[in-house]
């Protein structure tokens, strides 16, 4: 309980008003100053930029890269269409294991996004499996331009077994990440609620997370003024201190 009271974001607010602020900035965790910055961070023009299926063919680092993680079906290729007003950027799919490589998408202010294959997928065949999980791994742990991950959480579901390898890799690299929850237009306020208590309750226990959880949807769009601002927010800290990368 101390978790929940304690958070900065937007997460206390039903999903309906989180909808309703989209833009204005209140009562969101962001001022309306970083709201209109993530706006306008994501509003010029984005590319793809290249699919890898290993640590070789990995691109060069262009800038800052965020990366969108979480079990398969989740929403991550939805999310980032979300982010950046493109229907189809990302390619989704109602299937599991649409995204199977790290797709990589460059956006306005040298901002790449980074689509990642789903895991957890448990109709996969062990080889891919392996394959994806190496994947993952050797990307996480060796990026140094990786500036976060959010790592996406169904919201009616919350965090699964699944997710805690991921978890573990994150810790260990010392990447900066957070828990986003997805697809909250399918549950009521009373489970969100339910679900973000539980998820702060797990991340507490895992001090290399970002203490923060954001709520979205990417069908009807709320929470997304907010991960843009998040992001924008990050870009800015990022470019205020030593260059690291890119
Ligand atoms: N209701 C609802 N459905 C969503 C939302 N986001 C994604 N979906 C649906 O969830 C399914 C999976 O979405 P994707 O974006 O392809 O999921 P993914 O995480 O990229 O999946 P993989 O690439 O297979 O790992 C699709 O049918 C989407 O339409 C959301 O916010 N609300
Ligand atoms: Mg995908």
């Amino acid at each position: 309980m101390a978790a929940t009271t304690t958070r900065r974001n937007p997460v206390n607010h039903p999903v309906r008003s989180l909808a309703g602020i989209a833009g204005a900035g209140s009562g969101s965790g962001f001022s309306a100053a970083e709201i209109e910055a993530g706006r306008r961070l994501f509003a010029g023009e984005w590319s793809f930029a290249g699919a890898a299926s290993s640590r070789d063919s990995l691109p060069p680092g262009a800038g800052p890269e965020i990366a969108f993680a979480g079990r398969s079906n989740v929403g991550k290729s939805s999310l980032i269409n979300a982010l950046t007003g493109r229907r189809a950027l990302a390619r989704t799919s109602n299937s599991p294991g649409r995204t199977q490589d790290l797709i990589f998408f460059h956006g306005p202010n040298r901002l790449t996004l980074v689509d990642m294959p789903g895991y957890g997928y448990a109709e996969a065949a062990k080889t891919k499996i392996a394959a994806w999980t190496r994947l993952i791994h050797d990307y996480l742990s060796g990026r140094p331009m990786l500036a976060r991950v959010y790592v996406l959480v169904d919201a009616r579901h919350g965090l699964k077994p699944a997710d805690d390898a991921i978890l573990e890799i994150l810790g260990k690299a010392a990447v900066s990440h957070e828990i986003v929850l997805t697809k909250c237009d399918q549950v009521s306020d009373a489970a969100l609620a339910e679900r973000l208590e539980a998820v702060n309750a797990a991340m507490a226990k895992r001090p290399a997370a970002f203490p923060d959880v954001l709520a979205t949807s990417a069908r009807n769009g709320a929470g997304i003024p907010d991960l843009r601002a998040a992001i924008a927010r990050l870009r800015a800290e990022r470019d205020a201190g030593p260059e690291r990368a890119g």
